[in-house]
């Protein structure tokens, strides 16, 4: 065999055999932290390939002076701390974000229970909806029943990292199966209600259900 022929032919097998042993990679840095990239068997979109969107651009909040303000129907308005809220039982999970224009991403979400939250200032009976406002002028609602019976929690942590200034540090709802529109960041305050309430996309006509798949604009009466 000519030796030109050989090197061909190991080239070949050298270049097939490095692309099964290549692997996606597991983690990578992110600051000074490390960022994982999978999460219980499934892979997650690297922050720096994650889209976002936002009114008003980033928003900067001091994590000392910071206080996330719960009131409205509940036995104990209370301002928390990012150490109270940190504190509380942390969940992790895996969640699709995806933008009703059209966009999506899968991230590991870190945070705590809305259920464990609310649990904290206690809620009245007749609490329906849940109002999210953040430090943007944003606001959006979701309906109590949804957030308890799916577990739906605030995160503070992304792919493990803390949640970037640019994507809604200290919070960020993830609001699971709904259009981004409901994934409220940078949220300063929550009130609880008795009736239902329209945020900045819901009042310009947005669907105020925002169930993914589901219709994008409220139908016109
Ligand atoms: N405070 C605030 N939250 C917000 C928004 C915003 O403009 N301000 N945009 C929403 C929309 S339309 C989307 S798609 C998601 C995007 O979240 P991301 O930046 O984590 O990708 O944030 C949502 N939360
Ligand atoms: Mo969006």
């Amino acid at each position: 065999m000519k030796p030109i022929l050989l090197v061909l032919i190991f080239s070949v097998i050298f270049v097939i055999a490095s692309g099964c042993v290549s692997e996606k990679k597991e983690s990578e840095t992110y600051g000074n932290q490390t960022e994982n990239l999978s999460y219980k068997g499934e892979s997650l979109t690297p922050i720096a390939q994650q889209r976002n969107n936002a009114i008003e651009g980033t928003q900067y909040i001091d994590k000392e002076s910071y206080r996330l303000r719960v009131e409205g129907l509940v036995e104990n308005p209370r301002n928390f701390t990012y150490e109270e809220i940190t504190g509380l039982p942390e969940t992790s999970k895996v969640v699709d974000l995806n933008c009703v224009e059209g966009w999506s991403f899968t991230a590991k979400w870190t945070g705590v229970k809305m259920a464990d939250l609310i649990a904290e200032t206690g809620a009245g009976e007749n609490a329906t909806t849940v109002v999210f406002y953040s430090a943007d002028g944003y606001s959006t609602s979701l309906d109590m029943d949804y957030l308890l019976e799916n577990e739906i929690i605030l995160a503070y942590k992304l792919n493990d990292v803390t949640l970037p200034p640019e994507r809604g540090f200290p919070l960020q709802l993830v609001a699971e199966s709904k259009y981004g529109y409901k994934w409220a960041k940078w949220i300063v305050r929550i009130e609880i209600s008795n009736s239902p309430y329209k945020g900045y996309w819901e009042k310009k006509g947005y669907n105020n259900r925002a169930d993914v798949g589901g219709p994008a604009f409220e139908r016109r009466e």
